[in-house]
């Protein structure tokens, strides 16, 4: 049977519930510390191996533990000069907030996220010794 390894970036809210559900089914599976590119915010990377045939399973739990959420886009690209030569205020703390603020024509922008991003790879081994 051809083994699989499904990588699941949830929100670290949703991460202990998730992976109670995956512990209960049975499921053997791995929670890493993770960082999103775009938000620069903590999330949560499980990564659980599996069968090919429980595949479907393991993203029925993952669907039904995870959420989707509205987060507030607050600091993607940090500039160390500009936080240490300005006050940093909510105002003026981060010069892209509010350039993405005036293209959104929201005064704090958000983005509405996943319930969960997840990749299904195959494994060419999966062994424990
Ligand atoms: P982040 O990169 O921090 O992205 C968080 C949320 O921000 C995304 O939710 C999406 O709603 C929004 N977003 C991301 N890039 C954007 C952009 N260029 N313009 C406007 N909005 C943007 P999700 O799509 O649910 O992604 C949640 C997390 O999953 C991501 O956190 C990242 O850690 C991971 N991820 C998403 N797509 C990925 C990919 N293709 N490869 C690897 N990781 C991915």
């Amino acid at each position: 049977m051809a083994m699989k390894l499904v990588v699941a970036i949830v929100q670290n809210e949703d991460a202990d519930e998730l992976i109670e559900a995956l512990t209960a089914a049975h499921y053997g599976a791995t929670r890493l510390a993770s960082t999103g590119g775009f938000l620069r915010q903590g999330n949560t990377t499980i990564i659980v191996g599996v069968e090919e045939a429980a595949v479907q399973s393991v993203l029925n739990i993952i669907t039904q533990h995870s959420h989707s959420r509205r987060q507030p886009v607050t600091n993607p690209f940090p500039d160390p000069a500009i936080t240490a030569t300005t006050t940093p205020t909510r105002k003026n703390a981060n010069p892209l907030e509010a350039v993405i603020a005036q293209a959104t024509g929201a005064a704090s922008p958000e983005v509405q996220t996943g319930r969960a991003t997840v990749f299904v790879l195959n494994l060419d081994r999966y062994e424990r010794v």
